[in-house]
């Protein structure tokens, strides 16, 4: 089957970095996928020196680029189609034109929220083109969409040596993060930081911090293996995060209307929901911290009083990492929610 994914990168590199991974595993079930995008440099940076086969990118901008020259295809995924910046760039338009009867489905951010799964698969019809288009919902959860999950990596089984010292942690942040506190807390704990970035912001980076190097999306989660506590940000990471069954601090995008910190805690309840009261409510004020919901109080202590926790902690995430192996898989939704529409696609 042909697959499009129309990618409309806003900023950062999730929206990239969402569509590559949709599309990649898309391929590996054996179809071809055509990638439609607006931003070279930041495919560039994640994509491997040989991209997997039967996968094109195509750049929406590009003056060779036109419509016509698209095979046709039988499925039609727009990620991230709902939200207004996205509108900024309409190049998805002609498509509806060229291909009106085709399965388009609008797929929205990633969020634990419960409202998610009254919304997934609702459909809605353009009333002027009568273009109708269906909505499918990342989500946790048996009524939503789930997660990308059929790519997870091998995990071993082993609890991790928690006595060790140092520890290594991971760091991929925004700017906003309080990231000198972390150097303080983790100079404190004697621990070391791999440090992959916060959004083009540059520090001094003390002798027990690494800088990482941008890798390809195929490496990311060995580069998560590498590390014991993995502090991710957005959506793409933090779901990398969720599947390579360690610790993990989540900074989520940060949006003016204050909703991610609503959905912050609504994904932190449904992780922690049957934890111990100890190591639930220290892991949730670090959350905080990082995610600057609270006043930032004693970033140092907060840290020094989760590592203790960490062996229990390691262990909720090995189980969480199974139940969402064993919940919906976002790929395997969409092509089976294909395969249900052709015979009465249309009417
Ligand atoms: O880069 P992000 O902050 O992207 C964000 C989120 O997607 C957010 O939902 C969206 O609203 C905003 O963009 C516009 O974080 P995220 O989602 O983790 O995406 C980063 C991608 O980069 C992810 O696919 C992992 C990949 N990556 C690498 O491939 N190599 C690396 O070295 C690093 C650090 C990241």
């Amino acid at each position: 089957m042909q697959v499009l994914i129309i990618c409309k990168v806003i900023d950062n590199f999730g929206d990239a970095g969402v569509c590559l991974r949709l599309a990649r595993a898309i391929t590996k079930q054996g179809h071809s996928v055509t990638l439609l995008h607006n931003d070279t440099a930041a495919f560039s940076k994640l994509l491997e020196r040989h991209p997997p086969g039967h996968l094109t990118l195509l750049h929406a901008l590009d003056e060779t680029y036109s419509p016509e020259h698209l095979p046709v295809p039988e499925l039609i995924v727009e990620p991230f189609g709902t939200s207004s910046e996205q509108l900024e760039h309409r190049y998805e338009v002609p498509l509806k034109v060229r291909f009106p009867d085709c399965p388009w489905v609008l797929l929205d951010y990633l969020s634990a929220e419960a409202w998610v799964a009254d919304f997934h698969k609702g459909q809605s019809v353009d009333p002027r083109s009568g273009h109708r288009v269906t909505y499918f919902y990342p989500g946790f959860g048996d009524r939503t969409g789930g997660v990308i999950h059929c790519d997870a990596p091998t995990v071993g089984c082993d609890v991790m040596p928690w006595i060790k010292n140092p520890l290594k942690l991971f760091v991929f942040c925004y700017a906003n993060a309080p990231v000198t506190a972390l150097m303080a807390a983790s100079k404190a704990s004697g621990d070391e930081v791999g440090f992959a970035g916060a959004c083009g912001r540059r520090f001094e980076l003390p002798h027990h911090w690494l800088e990482l190097p941008f890798c390809p999306q195929i490496e990311f989660d060995d580069r998560l293996a590498a590390h014991d506590v993995l502090f991710v940000r957005g959506e793409d990471s933090f779901v990398r995060a969720q599947l390579a069954g360690k610790p993990f601090v989540w900074q989520i995008y940060p949006t003016d209307d204050g909703a991610h910190g609503l959905k912050l805690r609504a994904f932190f309840d449904r992780y922690s929901a049957d934890w111990g009261t100890s190591e639930r409510e220290t892991l949730w004020r670090l959350w905080q911290l990082w995610n600057g919901l609270i006043e930032q109080d004693d970033f140092v202590s907060a840290w020094l009083e989760l590592r203790p926790h960490l062996p229990t902690l390691h262990r909720h995430a090995m189980r969480w990492r199974e139940t969402l192996l064993k919940g919906p898989d976002l790929v395997k939704e969409l092509l089976t929610w294909r395969d249900q529409q052709s015979p009465t696609f249309g009417k």
